[in-house]
């Protein structure tokens, strides 16, 4: 059931002992979202954990820098910045899918799997509704929150460069700076330092690199042998998302990223031409009208394939 911002910030006033769910291959704006929300709980006097299916990059250590773990039966159970169930991941959608009380989100293709959700579509990111949340749960902003809220806003806005970026967006950075956020050292975490690997791991995509539709199209393959010859995870990947959509004339980028268990990720990103999160939906997946996602169950060549075919006779 879809609910109203105060509803949101009533249920979590009044809950405790709160497990907080992000989504699988976590990002910024989950974890952001995640343990900003988890320190100002925290702060309230009440107790509260971040559950993620996958192993954390550890770019994102100072987002639960300082937060004691603490144990206890889970009472209550939020999740932020998850569209749909799946996005959790296998063991812990298993454990905890059908018993989410509140999801916090901000997907445009948002399913309505909680008990109740708070969905704002025109948000750029999560962090952003998070802010607020915590705002009007009545706790102060510290430092630590303000970097971890931060880093929501300017990873999901690609350092507040696209088009899902509001006057609120720069009104709430504007704030969290004030608040303490160490904004120049996390976008330079984010958006400058590379390791070798990643670097190595650029070149073997340019590498591959393809062309469809007179340059409308550009697809970068990536394989698992890929990241383990370059030694990088598939965090990795943030990196090389955008790349596709820097060619001049390319209307949609597509990154087809080989799984496991034979399945193969897109991610799709495009200009103002296109619908990201449309072509993805007609595959099951979804997201936001300049990024989406979505998964085959088949090899890397016939995603790319399927989805090249798709765009080719539907789309452009
Ligand atoms: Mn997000």
């Amino acid at each position: 059931m879809k609910i109203e911002f105060s509803r949101a910030v009533e249920k979590l006033k009044k809950a405790d002992n709160i497990l907080i769910l992000t989504h699988r291959n976590p990002d910024g704006d989950t974890l952001g979202s995640g343990f900003a929300l988890m320190r100002a709980l925290k702060k309230m006097g009440k107790k509260a954990k971040l559950l993620n299916n996958d192993e954390i990059p550890s770019k994102y250590s100072y987002l639960y820098k300082g937060i004691s773990e603490e144990d206890f039966t889970e009472e209550f159970i939020v999740s932020v910045d998850v569209a749909e169930i799946k996005l959790l991941g296998d063991s812990v959608r298993e454990k905890y899918g059908d018993r989410i009380d509140l999801s916090i989100d901000h997907h445009e293709s948002s399913r309505f799997y909680a008990e109740e959700t708070y969905v704002e579509p025109d948000s750029a990111s999560a962090c952003e509704i998070i802010y607020l949340v915590i705002k009007a749960l009545g706790v102060s902003v510290d430092s630590d929150m303000a970097s971890c809220i931060y880093t929501g806003l300017t990873t999901d806005t690609g350092c507040f460069k696209y088009s899902n970026v509001t006057p609120r967006t720069h009104l709430i950075a504007a704030e969290l700076i004030a608040c303490g956020a160490n904004h120049s050292k996390i976008n330079e975490i984010m958006f400058d330092t590379k390791t070798f690997g990643s670097i190595m791991l650029e070149k073997l995509c340019y590498e591959n690199l393809e062309m469809f539709c007179e340059g409308k199209v550009a697809v970068i393959s990536v394989t698992k042998k890929m990241l383990s010859d370059c030694g990088v995870d598939k965090s990795a990947l943030d990196a090389i998302k955008p790349i596709t959509r820097q060619i001049e004339g390319v209307g949609i980028g597509i990154t087809v990223k080989e799984e496991d268990n034979g399945k193969t990720g897109v991610s799709v990103r495009t200009s103002e031409d296109y619908d990201a999160s449309l072509i993805c939906a007609n595959f099951g997946g979804g997201g936001h009208i300049r990024a989406g996602g979505c998964e085959f169950s088949t090899t890397v060549e016939e995603a790319k394939k399927k989805i090249i075919d798709y765009i080719t006779e539907e789309i452009i």
